[in-house]
């Protein structure tokens, strides 16, 4: 049994949940920081994270292309994650002119927009097996894993004798791969629940992983797989009048009791209940620290310690929101949006989401037409990568006549306004909705995909902690506007609200707050109505 792994660590993203997934198993890491340290490795683990140009060219200027080569050529057992198995290739779209390490032969290439499935592809899907190893059991390739990408590589003549497992995602594409004992996966098992801490524990716990079997064989026809529609549970964090975090949860944004004492409504432990929606089976948490806008989130060291302590047991995606901006602490101190993301990186959150900031910069590109390289989503989207970067839309909907009378983008509403207005556009808000702007939210979500951003959080004011369902109509309309995926969010109810989004609007993910919080209808119970009573793709 090895007791001890090596993680490569060339400095960007969340390396800490693979960190995690490692304790779990009982095992001990070693960092990699220098190329000469590579040599006495014995089992070594590449978590790649962010843009496959800048990661070949940090892996090239720190001198570790060669070593790491030379290490795989050897025999020991590597594990490539994400960028860890891209980069196993000759090269890909996404830097031309870069070359890859050349293990595999093939490129790598963007998701094909034409196949009108949200890109990057978010969220839990299939393997089919295509070898038979110690590794990977052939019940597991029917449950899901974690995947986070925009780019893939497809089996070809060249490369099938690589090929452990495909996933469908428009094209049947390489989801991992296997040779002696070479294994990389493009899915994140330190995101993938169990499943993932049980192929960690394996890679870990094993010698040699027994592969037999040629790989891929085109003239096989096999069934596609199929990604889930995500579950999530949101948990709105702040500090009560007393000073302890707590999750809160608002009617229409509003999180303070009517009744006497008017104080903020108290639901739980951050920590404690992310852990409870992990084991209930959400398929990913998000936490949005909605005080941040009036102090420095970096000042804000209770929500750092929230996300290190929850991702050391919870194992699938974590988003963090609230006040990312460039910020100047009371010392004069300026934080750059990028500083405060990298800091929620390096704390354990997987994507950043960014609100008020991004109606912002939608605002001055709008006005100015140009893209300047220096925006919150376009800085960390560079060095995070797009999927990391969240725009999370506060909406409030605005009833007009007609189209006519305004110049932003509008829709007939089945819903009429109170003087019978058939249409209706939706104002973007920020500071928690406490300030309207004159921005529309289809246009906002256009301009924040054109930016970088990976996906949006789409909320809606009047529709917040109701319990009346979602505002399909609103969904339905980013929907049509972006090609990133879309997260429906306010007013779920029952179980059926889930469905009755998932049919009409088709948004990528649902998210609840206050019914999961207040245990009227536990997330479960969510999943159980949605796999017995819909056709809807489901993580069991
Ligand atoms: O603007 O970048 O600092 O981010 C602030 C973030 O905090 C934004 O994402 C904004 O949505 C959020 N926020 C700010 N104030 C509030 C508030 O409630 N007073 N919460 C707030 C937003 C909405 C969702 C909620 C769903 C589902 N809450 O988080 O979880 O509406 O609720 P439901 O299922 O109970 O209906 P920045």
């Amino acid at each position: 049994r090895t007791m001890e792994v090596s993680v490569l660590d060339y400095g960007a993203g969340n390396i800490l949940s693979v960190v995690n997934a490692i304790k779990k198993a009982g095992v001990t890491v070693k960092f990699i920081n220098e190329p000469a340290e590579l040599a006495s490795a014995k089992k070594l683990i590449f978590p790649g994270v962010g843009a496959f140009g800048s990661c070949m060219e940090r892996l090239n200027s720190l001198g570790f292309t060669e070593p790491l080569k030379e290490y795989i050529r050897s025999g020991k057992p590597y594990f490539g994650i994400c960028l860890g198995l891209q980069t196993l290739f000759e090269g890909s779209d996404e830097s031309p002119g870069t070359t890859g390490l050349g293990i595999i032969p093939g490129l790598v290439t963007l998701f094909d927009p034409r196949h009108g499935l949200s890109v990057p592809q978010m969220g839990w899907n299939q393997a089919t097996q295509w070898k038979q190893s110690d590794l990977l059991l052939p019940s597991e390739a029917t449950e899901r894993f974690y995947f986070v990408h925009s780019f893939k590589a497809l089996p070809t003549d060249d490369n099938a004798s690589w090929v452990l497992t495909t996933t469908d995602y428009g094209e049947k594409y390489i989801s991992s791969v296997l040779k002696g004992n070479v294994f990389a996966t493009q899915f994140h098992p330190e995101k993938s629940g169990k499943l993932g801490l049980e192929l960690f524990r394996r890679f870990l716990t094993l010698d040699t992983f027994n592969a037999t079997g040629d790989g891929y064989d085109k003239t096989k026809s096999v069934p596609p797989t199929v990604l889930a529609k995500r579950v999530i549970a949101c948990l709105d964090v702040r500090s009560n009048d007393q000073g302890d975090l707590v999750v809160t949860k608002g009617d229409q944004y509003d999180v303070r009791e009517k009744e006497e004492g008017n104080n903020v409504r108290n639901l739980g432990k951050p920590v404690a209940l992310a852990e409870q929606y992990y084991v209930d089976g959400a398929d990913e948490v998000t936490f949005l620290n909605i005080t941040s806008f009036r102090n420095s989130p970096l000042q804000d060291q209770p929500m750092l310690d929230v996300l290190r302590k929850t991702s050391e047991n919870v194992f699938v995606p974590l988003t963090i929101g609230g006040g990312i901006q460039d910020l100047v602490d009371p010392d004069g101190t300026k934080r750059p949006a990028l500083e405060v993301a990298s800091e929620y990186f390096r704390s354990g959150a997987d994507k950043v989401s960014i609100g008020s900031d991004a109606v912002r910069v939608v605002e001055e590109f709008l006005k100015s037409g140009t893209k300047t390289g220096l925006s919150s989503i376009e800085q960390i989207a560079r060095v995070y990568g797009r999927q990391a970067v969240v725009i999370s839309v506060d909406p409030k909907r605005v009833y007009v006549a007609s189209p006519e009378a305004v110049t932003h983008h509008t829709i007939p509403t089945k819903v009429p306004g109170p003087n019978g207005e058939g249409f209706c556009w939706y104002a973007c808000t920020i500071k928690g909705g406490r300030e309207t702007r004159d921005l529309g939210v289809y246009e906002l979500t256009r301009a924040c995909e054109q930016l970088g951003a990976g996906e949006i959080l789409l909320n809606c004011i009047d529709k917040d902690g109701t319990n009346s369902g979602y505002d399909t109509e609103l969904i339905s309309m980013v929907k049509g506007a972006v090609t990133i995926p879309v997260i429906a969010s306010s007013g779920a109810g029952c179980a059926a609200h889930f469905q009755e989004v998932f049919a009409v609007s088709n948004p990528d993910a649902a998210l609840a707050a206050g019914i999961f919080h207040r245990k009227e209808v536990p997330l479960p119970e969510v999943k159980k109505f949605l796999m017995e009573n819909t056709s809807i793709p489901i993580r069991g």
